[in-house]
């Protein structure tokens, strides 16, 4: 994102049918409570908040895939609209199945301005199950394998589709939780990994700067995906799975400042928040924190390259 302010549209998607652990169809009201389009707004830039998603009518109590999918088309339709009226969509969950929706909106409006998409995943684990190889059956563990077009998915897009997102141009940023199946998949399909390992060894700034330079180079749309557990549990607490190690607090700001002074940023997800295991809204409120940084906010202006600005004698 540039200096100058942005028209971003906020887009709420209740969404918890893609997990087994209820409560994150709260996440966009925590989200919102917690100060979203107020912070965004204070940063300068216009906010419109469209209020929240709803699927075409679902039988009650319908789940899994069919359920996944009214989320997703629905998602996807408001994504696509908002970016096609220059806005720069925040979709706010609600489980990681709703990136099904907001990513595919991102692919159809890449396909039609002809800018290659690029997704940055931030969380702990891959995503990338198939029906097949999932141990646990939640769609929220899915969504780049159905987006990265693997077979056993079916109905889940509007049609006609786009063709399916590369994997070479998906980057899982902060992975630590990997299945057996996803693990040869995400190998096979060569998706792009900065896992824990390598954030232990290198720090966050060296292999995202990789990320960045790849995505200007292409002159990509880059969407982002924060899955709240990417962030360490001690720092967001309000999480179903939650799996220790994650990013710190400073390393996820760090993270979210790169990312605006790229100015490729074009959509972004915040998914995963589970009010009903927060502790008085902590995790909500680091959440917008985070949001904001990544729409500009910063200690202090800068105007010179971060060793020019250490502090003299
Ligand atoms: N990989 C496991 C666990 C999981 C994935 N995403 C979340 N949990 N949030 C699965 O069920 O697919
Ligand atoms: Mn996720
Ligand atoms: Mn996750």
């Amino acid at each position: 994102f540039s200096e100058t302010p942005q028209c971003i549209a906020l887009i709420g998607a209740p969404v918890e049918v893609g997990t087994s652990e209820p409560g994150a169809l709260m996440g966009p009201a925590a989200l919102r409570t917690a100060g979203l389009v107020r912070t965004l707004r204070d940063l300068g830039h216009a906010v419109e908040d469209r209020g929240d998603v709803a699927p075409e009518a679902l039988p009650p109590g319908a789940t899994g895939l069919p359920a996944v999918a009214a989320w997703a088309k629905a998602l996807s339709a408001e994504v696509e609209a908002a970016l096609a009226a220059g806005t720069v969509p925040l979709a706010a969950g609600g489980d990681h199945s709703l990136s099904l929706g907001s990513v595919d909106g991102a692919m159809r409006h890449c396909a039609r301005t002809g800018q290659p998409l690029m997704v940055l995943w931030l969380d702990a684990h891959a995503d990338f199950n198939t029906p097949e190889t999932s141990p646990s059956g939640n769609v929220h563990g899915m969504p780049l394998a159905a987006l990265c077009g693997e077979p056993g998915f079916s109905g889940l897009f509007r049609q006609p589709a786009p063709p399916p997102l590369d994997p070479r141009r998906v980057h899982l940023f902060g992975l630590r939780s990997v299945d057996a199946g996803e693990r040869a998949l995400v190998r096979a399909r060569q998706v792009g990994v900065t896992d824990m390992r390598a954030i232990d060894e290198f720090g966050v700034v060296a292999p995202l700067r990789r990320v960045l330079e790849q995505a200007a180079t292409a002159g990509a749309h880059l969407h982002v995906s924060l899955d709240i557990d990417f962030l360490d549990p001690s720092v967001a607490p309000a999480v179903g799975t939650a799996v220790p190690g994650g990013a710190t607090f400073r390393e996820a700001h760090l993270i979210m400042e790169m990312l605006h002074d790229c100015g490729l940023v074009r959509s972004l997800d915040v998914v995963e928040l589970n009010p009903f295991l927060d502790e008085r809204g902590r995790s909500a409120r680091v959440l917008v924190e985070l949001v904001a940084s990544l729409f500009g906010r910063r200690i202090l202006d800068r105007t010179a390259s971060p060793l020019e600005t250490l502090p003299t004698e």
